[in-house]
């Protein structure tokens, strides 16, 4: 289908013809339509297209792209059908001041959410929409979180004057007119509106990436609608990842018994051939996407990719939390990403892919920091500029990403789009200090306990200065939708309706050295711990019990052929009780953020590490009693 004649076509039929098609007549249809209308006689672009999700369709908008100059197309040879997207300079993360959650009372969206009054924000809104699509097409995308018709899945519509977030949303979610005809036959859907905020005048030339200096990211949690003004980028346009399936599902959640995490979620097979189901929340740019498709280095092990990024969890019938995947691809962190790391993620971008600000090679292929040791003598840059070794600045920017179908993965799982049984929860960060390699929850309260204290180094995800300590419970910090007090709460809850909630686990794979050092090598070796917590599950590792959990017994993890020094594993697992007794302190001063939101239970939980610490001060020989 040519594009261009289909809009024209398409402009001048009146909108409520859309609803006239057979086979998209329905009870549904008159509410998207009226919906598409009034978001068009507001934005007031020249063009209407809705999308349909078609391969031809597709090619056509990607074409009229590097037509544009929106995208440059690579070699055919070495990247087949794949694409390099420059953003603007200060379009280049998500944007965490600039994201609001609307609630109709403000200690619904909690003191970690920039709150703003509904009503105030949409007279606000409505100022910047009005007009903000001229001389553009609006898209309309239908798509749906989970496979289509999946007992899990939830279906949305995103309105954007972005040819580029609709690329991207057809790799990241399953879009086209299988589940417009659902929104018509009355299926519930959640309405995102999304505009670059860069009305073009006529005559006016595009700029490659439209964007608009001043942004808003904002949710109404009570009508489960989205609007995201004035940024092209990532979680700020793909409304259907951060916005949809984070921050309002996690709503959607609370409300109906369910969870959305931001997690990735793997099978792992252990070498007699059994089957386990791991879930690890992990922030932003702090390894889901390596451990997701790790490559374990000792022998007998398989990981089978099932998602890199969100997992969205429901109680079953026999007494299990049940996990799916709702994204279709993976939006990932470019930078560190080789063969010496993540040979899985090389091998999935073979083709098919959409770079966002990574570099260019001579040869019309891409490079970014860690794919190769040695970068080429001359690239050009995330800005477009000329660059060298010695240029003293990155290639790619930090926060470069890759958009790629998941099914691309060789590891992806045959049934990824099926629920699976969570066996395990992995909470995990970015520290340098304090927290062990792996520790084990004592039970499920204590686990949401270890959830909630989660901090992490800020990473170039996100605006905010890099390395920064900050906390990010359940790596969910920018995403919960509403009060974190009452997510605590709904996490406690969880584990209680089911019989056999998984177990819990925290891991850190960034502890450092006095030196500075990494002390764990990390990426295939991540499967070392793995293996020791599902041993622990099979009742087979030993394990210590310490003020802060469990730890494996001296000799339990397999480190048979890894490259760790016993000073460095020592260090590893070292626990400082006076660190952890600030550490307390800390964690202290966040609890009571949250006022009468906070859940007594975690209040009981720190006390209790509190008490720990201060006997295993009184006693030292204490923690080392070995414990099974
Ligand atoms: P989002 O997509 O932002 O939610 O992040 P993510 O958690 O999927 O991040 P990703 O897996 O892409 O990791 C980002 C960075 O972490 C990369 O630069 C990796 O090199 C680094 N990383 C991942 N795993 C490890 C590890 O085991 N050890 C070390 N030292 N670095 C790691
Ligand atoms: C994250 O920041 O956690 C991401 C990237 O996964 S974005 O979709 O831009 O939010
Ligand atoms: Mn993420």
């Amino acid at each position: 289908m040519a594009l261009i004649e289909s809009n024209t076509a398409r402009i001048v039929a009146p909108l409520s013809a859309y609803g006239a098609q057979p086979a998209l007549a329905g009870p549904g249809m008159t509410a998207l339509v009226a919906w598409v209308d009034q978001i068009a006689a507001l934005t007031r672009p020249d063009r209407i297209h809705w999308i349909d999700g078609s391969p031809d369709e597709n090619d056509a908008l990607l074409r009229q792209m590097v037509e544009d100059g929106t995208l440059i197309r690579l070699d055919e040879h070495k990247r087949p059908n794949s694409y390099l997207a420059r953003s603007d300079e200060g379009d280049v993360a998500r944007l965490e001041s600039r994201t609001f959650i609307c609630s109709e009372r403000e200690e619904d969206a909690g003191p970690t959410n920039n709150w703003a009054d509904p009503s105030e924000m949409r007279a606000t809104l409505h100022g910047l929409f009005e007009g903000s699509m001229r001389g553009r097409t609006m898209y309309v995308v239908p798509f749906s979180m989970g496979k289509i018709g999946g007992p899990i899945s939830q279906l949305g519509v995103q309105i954007t004057d972005s040819p580029y977030a609709v690329a991207s949303i057809e790799v990241m979610t399953r879009v086209g007119v299988e589940v417009t005809k659902r929104i018509a036959g009355g299926e519930a859907w959640v309405r995102t509106v999304h505009s670059v905020g860069a009305p073009l005048e006529p005559g006016a030339e595009d700029v490659a990436w439209p964007s608009n200096p001043e942004k808003y990211i904002v949710h109404f949690p009570d009508s489960l609608e989205v609007y995201s003004f004035g940024s092209g980028y990532g979680g700020n346009a793909i409304l259907a990842k951060k916005c949809y399936a984070l921050r309002i599902a996690s709503v959607l959640g609370r409300d109906n018994g369910w969870m959305a995490e931001h997690m990735l979620l793997i099978r792992l097979i252990d070498p007699q051939g059994r089957a386990y189901h791991v879930a690890a929340a992990f922030p932003s740019a702090c390894g889901k996407t390596n451990l997701a498709m790790l490559r374990p280095t000792i022998p007998g092990w398989t990981v089978e990719t099932l998602g890199d990024d969100i997992t969205w969890i429901r109680p079953g019938e026999d007494g299990r939390l049940y996990a799916i995947n709702p994204e279709g691809g993976f939006f990932g962190v470019a930078p560190g990403t080789g063969a010496a790391t993540n040979v899985t993620a090389v091998e999935t971008l073979w083709g098919n892919v959409l770079f966002t600000n990574v570099a260019l090679t001579d040869d019309g292929d891409v490079w970014w920091e860690g794919l190769t040791d040695e970068a080429p003598d001359h690239l050009i840059d995330w800005r477009g500029e000329d660059w060298a070794p010695d240029a003293g600045r990155p290639a790619a920017h930090p926060n470069s990403r890759f958009t790629v179908a998941a099914v691309q993965a060789p590891s992806i799982a045959e049934d990824w789009e099926e629920a699976v049984p969570l066996d395990v929860i992995l909470f995990g960060g970015r520290r340098a200090t304090n927290v062990p390699l792996v520790v084990e929850a004592l039970d499920w309260e204590h686990g949401v306990f270890l959830g909630s204290t989660i901090s992490s180094e800020r990473t170039a995800a996100a605006e905010g200065r890099v390395g920064e300590l900050r906390r990010d419970p359940f790596a969910m910090m920018p995403f919960c939708g509403y009060n974190m007090g009452d997510y605590f709460a709904h996490w406690l809850e969880m584990g209680r309706i089911v019989a056999e909630p998984p177990r819990v686990f925290q891991v850190n794979w960034f502890r450092r050295g006095a030196d500075g050092r990494f002390l764990w090598p990390g990426f295939g070796d991540n499967a070392r711990v793995l293996d020791w917590i599902i041993r622990r599950l099979q009742g087979e590792a030993q394990a210590v019990e310490t003020p802060i959990g469990h730890v494996p017994a001296v000799g339990s993890l397999d480190l048979e052929g890894a490259d760790v020094s016993q000073n460095d594993l020592d260090e590893l697992f070292a626990i400082d009780v006076d660190a952890w007794l600030e550490e307390v302190g800390l964690i202290d001063e966040f609890y009571d953020l949250f006022g009468d939101r906070m859940p007594a239970e975690l209040r009981g939980q720190l006390s209790a590490l509190r008490s720990r610490l201060i006997r295993a001060r009184l006693d030292p020989s204490r923690p080392q009693t070995a414990k099974d």
